[in-house]
């Protein structure tokens, strides 16, 4: 099996009157995403993992020890990271469903305050990383974030939402100002009806 670029699920500029920039998606999917499926081809081949699912091999790869990480775990993990990002993401704006507001609220107190927690968690990574909404084992959601290409996978979690807050995510469009990015995402992007489908 080799990994491969999906399409993105809508025109290359569709985002860009919420505030995602044609020129953002043309060096955010088709350069630095491309460049995580390229990467991830030339270390999985000949290797054991070349036939592994995603999730394989990002679980088999993970060091829980380790800040860098290692090649095959970093683009084989940033890939599936971006598969889900383009799809968390709409042109339009979409009504959050009923069972997806139910539980966020069972588990944060309100709409609001989840949000916050997603706000704040993607403002104080430190460095290259993710936020994330995550479904924990037991059921209950939490906000959480990661270094660089982790993943909720790695923990046993399920991503329901996560927002890349690499710089390469961001710059051309918020330049250092993150935090305007991600209020931008959590107001105007998020496709919730694909967050709600992953619970
Ligand atoms: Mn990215």
């Amino acid at each position: 099996m080799s990994l491969e670029l999906s399409d993105l699920p809508y025109p290359i500029d569709a985002l860009t009157a919420h505030g995602m920039s044609q020129e953002t998606m043309e060096y955010h999917h088709d350069i630095h995403h491309k460049a995580y499926v390229d990467n991830g081809n030339n270390l999985l081949k000949d290797t054991a993992w070349e036939n592994k699912s995603l999730e394989e091999i990002i679980t088999g790869t993970y060091d829980a020890n380790s800040i860098a990480q290692n090649g095959i775990f970093n683009n084989i993990s940033q890939h599936w990271n971006h598969e889900q990002f383009w799809q968390m993401m709409s042109p339009t704006q979409v009504k959050m469903p009923s069972e997806l507001d139910k539980a966020i609220t069972d588990s944060f107190g309100s709409i609001d305050k989840f949000k916050e927690e997603f706000y704040n968690a993607g403002a104080t990574q430190f460095g290259s990383g993710w936020c994330w909404l995550v479904k924990e084992k037991s059921g209950g959601l939490k906000v959480t974030k990661t270094e660089n290409g982790v993943n909720p996978i790695c923990f046993g979690q399920t991503a329901l939402l996560g927002c890349d807050v690499w710089e390469h995510s961001y710059y051309i469009d918020f330049r250092n100002k993150r935090p305007v990015y991600l209020k931008n995402f959590i107001d105007n992007l998020v496709n919730w009806e694909y967050v709600a489908s992953k619970l």
